[in-house]
């Protein structure tokens, strides 16, 4: 027998343990495919045809099945005539599965197919959706189901509840309809708020404090719609017999709007939120952010047809599904809100005391009025001194990852030893000192992960998610709760592992609603740099909110613990509210090295900046897709107008604006003076700092009929003073003075009143007053006295 023989016998069995092995391996792994066709397609939801964006001809698109383990291969055809793109919410795939176009991946371009494959290393219930520009308005948005690995956790029938909104507008109608500052959608919800307004609820004082203070009126959502669907639709049935236990996967597919859902049948048993189980709690009505899912379970009584209803957060509508036969019975209906009310959150009264994170004790009154932006993204490394791990899908050098569900229904991996040591519990962190190298500074000192403790910075975090349960501060008590989050409590230890490193980094969220701009630190997504952390530290996000709004903030790739005074349960999410004037603390494993998209999932917010890139100091990014990058920092440029056309003069102006830029032709010309018509145009340039501060400089000509008598240049500032006053004041190239000071009041959600006082040292003083009511998106009718001009009345039109 030859040597070489009795070599290939020897490895026989060999042969045949790998054989085996590829087998299992592979019948273990199952692909499953699924085939995504997204069209435009008209489609009639309020009676009226509308232009809509489908997946496999439909809205929302299929619900997507998968059990955990399984491989999923998902071919995504582009039909349109337009880029698109498919992003899994919730789903922990490789950076380049994530769907973020210019991100993780070039978008799927018209009449091409893009193929994602990716293990399902996880269970329980997500979405997903368009992440191009607007398209998630139009409809393109759909519900994922993955099932444990090893049996059900329970036998309940299940349903998905896919919430969403709908409006017939054109959603870059809508974007340009919020960039231009119109009242109108606060008008057509029925929630703008006036004089009148507050003093009919006995708030005045509220609505001068606010003033004062130069907040601007609580909003609660931006866009009025036309409907609000479950499913895609306003109303639908589900069978249920009496007695069943039924398994409800609630998601928020909005593209703005939170609702509150309420089972007419009794109250809802939250089971998991974001997909990932959590200790069950009972809630009667339960808020649910944008881009949120939480699993419940519900009881049907023994008779009838009982209501699940999400109503919008806003007041403005809601959705119904009917679960049962027979007689029906509604769920209670949620009073709108009582925007006045919102000044008397403690957190926001302590907020406008208190020092504002970030701003290395400045007095907040210099960072609110944006003299100074907050110094960016401070990342500090220290240890997480005590800590403990939290392991979600934590990837072991063999690039295998797991999401045990059956044993550790928190989705928690504690396969490795050294993570063993949760078990022991205690956790008391203590930081001593935070360094970033170059500062030192007082730490906020955290003796508990509740936030209690942090120190003046965050004095007002305490009250915003562990002690103040989920009651809005809105003089509703249980009618409007807020999230649920500090009762949220992980199944599993979710802390991390002893001894890693942390690096803290504070995001203040800001925004202007006038102007419709929000950041994060004060810088849009165009003017900002990546978030960067690194492979096996842990990291926490210090989010503090100085808005009046709102923001679902949202981190693709990875889950991370809310900070909610549970300690080492802190649950597990992908999406946390942060709400107006508060503080939430996020802290996540930096173990899915590549990048991801973090940001605020209201839609319009996202488009305006309102997000950042989290990069991984170890990720080198493919160099074709780093060459497309530069498409997701374009800062579009808008373009509107308005012409007051009065009996005694017109006035207006055109404007061409971007996040920092406005450049605007004004004019104002009288014929008073028939013999001599008086005009001025105004051309300016106006670099915006914050709804404070702005600099601009420009060309201002005068003259009488077709001659210009007088060509200048000036430069100067625009500054918002307490009461809402804004202020102007220039100086021009003949050596003269301008300043002005001007205001508006709405007397009632329509009726508005202005006023503009104004010195030059050429011209000496001017003044105007008039009154403006809204009558339609684009129209007001306006009554008008000018100093030259004298009274006058006409249309104020808007283009
Ligand atoms: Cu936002």
């Amino acid at each position: 027998m030859s040597s070489a023989f009795t070599g290939t016998i020897l490895y026989i069995p060999f042969l045949i343990v790998l054989l085996c092995f590829i087998f299992l391996t592979a019948a273990g792994a199952a692909t499953v495919e699924y085939q995504l066709t997204i069209a435009r397609q008209q489609v009639n939801i309020t009676g009226k045809p509308a232009e809509a964006m489908t997946i496999n001809g439909g809205i929302p698109g299929p619900t997507l099945h998968f059990t955990e383990g399984d491989n999923a291969r998902i071919h995504v055809h582009n039909n349109m005539d337009v880029d698109t793109s498919i992003h899994w919410h919730g789903i922990l795939v490789p950076p380049d599965m994530d769907g973020v176009p210019y991100v993780t991946f070039p978008p799927i371009a018209p009449g091409t197919t893009f193929t994602y494959e990716f293990p399902i290393r996880q269970s329980g219930t997500y979405w997903y959706h368009s992440h191009t520009m607007l398209q998630e308005q139009r409809g393109l948005y759909g519900s994922i189901v993955i099932a444990p690995q090893h049996g059900v956790t329970d036998k309940h029938q299940d349903h998905v509840i896919l919430f969403s909104d709908w409006t017939d507008e054109k959603p870059d109608a809508v974007n340009r309809t919020l960039k231009r500052g119109s009242e109108w959608y606060s008008l057509a919800k029925g929630s703008g708020q006036s004089i009148f307004g507050a003093a009919g609820l006995g708030m005045l004082g509220s609505f001068f404090q606010r003033e004062f203070n130069r907040m601007p009126p609580m909003d609660i959502s931006d866009v009025a719609y036309d409907r609000f669907l479950a499913n895609g639709k306003v109303e639908s049935k589900i069978p249920g017999k009496p007695g069943d236990t039924v398994r409800l996967r609630i998601i928020n597919g909005s593209a703005t709007t939170y609702f509150h859902v309420e089972y007419a049948g009794g109250p809802m048993t939250i089971v998991a939120a974001d997909g990932i189980d959590v200790k069950p709690i009972q809630e009667k009505r339960l808020l649910i952010s944008v881009a949120e899912i939480y699993d419940v379970l519900i009881t049907l009584p023994a008779d009838g047809s009982f209501e699940f209803r999400g109503t919008a957060h806003d007041g403005s509508g809601y959705a119904s599904v009917w679960i049962g036969e027979g007689m029906r019975h509604h769920a209670g209906d949620v009073p709108k809100p009582n925007l006045y009310h919102q000044m008397q959150h403690t957190s926001i009264s302590q907020a406008l005391s208190l020092t504002p994170a970030g701003t290395m004790g400045m007095p907040d009154r210099m960072v609110d009025s944006g003299m100074f932006d907050a110094p960016g993204m401070m990342a500090m490394d220290h240890d997480a001194a005590q800590g403990h791990t939290m392991d979600i899908g934590h990837g072991d050098d063999t690039g295998m990852k797991h999401m045990e569900q059956k044993d550790h229904p928190a989705a928690m991996d504690m396969q490795h030893d050294e993570h063993m040591q949760i078990e022991d519990g205690k956790q008391a962190q203590t930081m001593e000192k935070i360094s970033d190298g170059e500062h030192s500074m007082p730490a906020p000192a955290i003796s508990d992960r509740s936030g209690k403790k942090y120190g003046m910075d965050f004095g007002f975090l305490a009250a915003d998610i562990s002690s103040a349960a989920n009651l809005a501060p809105d003089g509703m008590g249980d009618e409007r709760p807020w999230s649920p989050y500090a009762k949220l409590k992980s199944v599993k230890p979710t802390a991390f592992v002893p001894g890693k490193k942390m690096r803290e980094i504070r995001l203040t969220l800001d925004g202007d609603m006038e102007r419709y701009v929000w950041f994060l630190n004060n810088k849009s997504l165009s003017e900002s740099d990546s978030i960067r952390i690194r492979q096996g530290e842990a990291v926490r996000f210090i989010m503090i909110n100085r808005t009046m709004m709102h923001h679902p903030m949202h981190l693709h790739g990875h889950f991370f613990r809310v900070v909610n005074g549970q300690e080492d349960f802190a649950p597990l999410k992908h999406t946390v509210d942060v709400a107006p004037m508060s503080t939430t603390v996020i802290e996540f494993d930096a173990n899915e090295v590549g990048d991801w998209f973090f940001h605020c999932h209201l839609l319009y917010h996202m488009k305006a900046g309102m997000a950042r890139i989290v990069h991984y100091e170890d990720f080198s990014v493919d160099p074709e897709l780093a060459a497309i990058r530069p498409n997701l920092y374009k800062d579009p440029w808008n373009f509107w107008g308005e012409a007051d056309i009065l009996t005694n003069m017109t006035e207006g102006m055109l404007t061409l604006s971007n996040t920092r830029n406005i450049i605007s032709l004004l004019w104002e010309a009288g014929w008073e003076n028939v013999d001599h018509p008086e005009w001025e145009g105004i051309l300016s340039w106006d670099r915006y700092f914050n709804r404070f501060f702005t600099l601009f400089a420009g060309l201002d000509l005068q003259g009488e009929e077709k001659s210009t008598e007088e060509t200048r240049g000036f430069a100067g500032f625009h500054y918002l003073l307490p009461l809402y006053f804004e202020s102007s004041f220039w100086v021009d190239t003949d050596g003269g003075i301008r300043i002005s000071l001007e205001k508006s009041l709405e007397l009632t959600p329509r009726l508005s009143l202005m006023g503009e006082v104004r010195y030059d040292t050429h011209d000496l003083w001017e003044g105007k007053a008039g009154l403006a009511y809204l009558v339609h998106k684009n129209i007001s009718l306006t009554a008008l006295w000018h100093s030259d001009y004298s009274w006058g009345a006409g249309l104020q039109v808007r283009f």
